[in-house]
């Protein structure tokens, strides 16, 4: 009997300044997922749900890789790019009639640069830009853009670049605040999760993720606050948000004179498993350390949350495991226990590894991609590509 698809879907919204590097982020990203060696290194393909807009995106990525040639601006337009992942076929029909979803989606929103810059001409933009900011608010992970070549044009000085960076910001979102919410009522759904994000990092080899949060903390700390002040401000449950807690450095590809190599990137790999893993790790962990509002609770945890229980057993396959991980099995949907959700969410080292070569083996690609996201994101720290807070 067919069953209804379910697929999990995962948003991120990119915030960054005109040419600080978002198409190019965008383009490196999805070109690399149509490269051939991607689906031999991948359990899964990705293409763009809307065929002219991957095309688009491929286009851009073989202008950088073939013919040294960089996007054009798109500093007005705001868009959402959706993106399935297709897992390999798996054999076994059992398997995949348990799965608790079919399909992964990520939905990617540009948020355009001018944005930030430049107060809405009249009340038609006004309204498209509270529009633009309503559709993103879906996202869990918001990416904060700080460009590379901003910090080298004012080496010595970063603070000038950095205090207006995230003033501008600041005030977008406050001239958007009343509008968006209705009633003065503070949203359940918001992005609660703020990266700071070092774009370019290529022109700048001698920062680590560790100098770039020193950069940070040690320049603009205040203004970081005032930042998180205004975002908590958006959103019910404040406790429950972490801004400027996370940082990630990234590079879209190297640019050299004549010659864009794609093949060199810092990051862009990070962004699927970022945008996969991260809110689940982290609203497990706030619903277990904070007291927080119950329709909050319920938003990032509870049965309304599609996310949680599905992601948990997803990753865990659903199978039987010793000790305090009790999973009720057999039930279409994947549905485990609150313990095995937080077992889930916290899996690390050799017992992820081993969930993982265990996943492998017997080719349940589902808690394969998973467990390597989770893998793929502690490699990031190692490599000192990412930084997550510890909260
Ligand atoms: N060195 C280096 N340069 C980059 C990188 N990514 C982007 N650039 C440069 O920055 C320029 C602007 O990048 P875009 O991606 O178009 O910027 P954007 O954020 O989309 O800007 P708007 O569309 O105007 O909002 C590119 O043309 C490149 O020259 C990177 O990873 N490393
Ligand atoms: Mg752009």
């Amino acid at each position: 009997m067919a069953r209804k698809q379910t697929a999990l879907e995962q948003h991120i919204a990119v915030f960054g300044e005109s040419g600080s590097g978002k198409t190019v982020l965008l383009s490196s990203f999805y070109g690399a997922t149509q490269e051939p060696q991607y689906s031999r290194e991948h359990l899964y393909r990705l293409y763009a749900d809307d065929t002219g807009v991957g095309n688009r995106l491929h286009q851009n990525y073989l202008g950088m890789k073939q013919e040294a040639q960089a996007p054009p601006a798109t500093r007005f337009e705001s868009t959402a790019y959706s993106f399935s992942i297709k897992l390999k076929e798996d054999s076994n029909a059992k398997r995949v009639r348990g799965r608790p979803f079919d399909a992964m989606r990520l939905v990617w929103h540009d948020y355009p640069g001018e944005w930030f810059e430049q107060d809405a001409s009249g009340p038609a933009e006004q309204a498209r830009r509270v529009d633009g900011f309503r559709s993103l608010l879906g996202s869990d992970v918001a990416l904060f853009l700080v460009d590379g070549q901003r910090l080298l044009d004012y080496a010595g000085e970063e603070q000038r670049y950095l205090k207006s960076l995230l003033g501008n910001f600041r005030n977008s979102l406050l001239s958007l605040k009343g509008e968006l919410l209705r009633g003065g009522e503070p949203l359940i759904r918001f992005p609660r999760i703020w990266i700071m994000a070092l774009s370019k990092s290529d022109l700048l080899p001698e920062t680590d993720v560790y100098a770039f949060r020193d950069l940070m903390i040690g320049k603009v700390a205040e203004e970081i606050n005032e930042l998180r002040e205004v975002l908590s401000e958006f959103v019910a449950g404040s406790e429950a948000l972490a801004v400027g807690e996370d940082f990630l450095l990234l590079s879209s590809a190297k640019f050299e004179t004549g010659r864009i190599d794609v093949d060199t990137r810092v990051g862009v790999e990070l962004m699927l498993p970022l945008a996969a893993m991260l809110p689940f790790e982290r609203h497990v962990r706030w619903a277990r350390t904070k007291q927080l509002p119950g329709k909050v609770a319920e938003s990032l945890v509870g049965a309304g949350a599609i996310g949680v229980t599905a992601l948990a057993g997803a990753l865990l396959g659903n199978r039987r495991l010793p000790g305090p991980l009790r999973l009720v099995q057999g039930a279409v949907g994947g549905l485990v226990s609150k313990e095995a959700v937080d077992q889930a969410a916290r899996l690390a080292g050799d017992a992820l590894k081993s969930m993982n070569a265990g996943a492998q083996a017997r080719h349940d690609y589902l808690a394969a991609t998973l467990t390597q996201f989770k893998l793929d994101l502690a490699r990031g720290e190692q490599e000192r590509v990412l930084l997550r807070s510890p909260r």
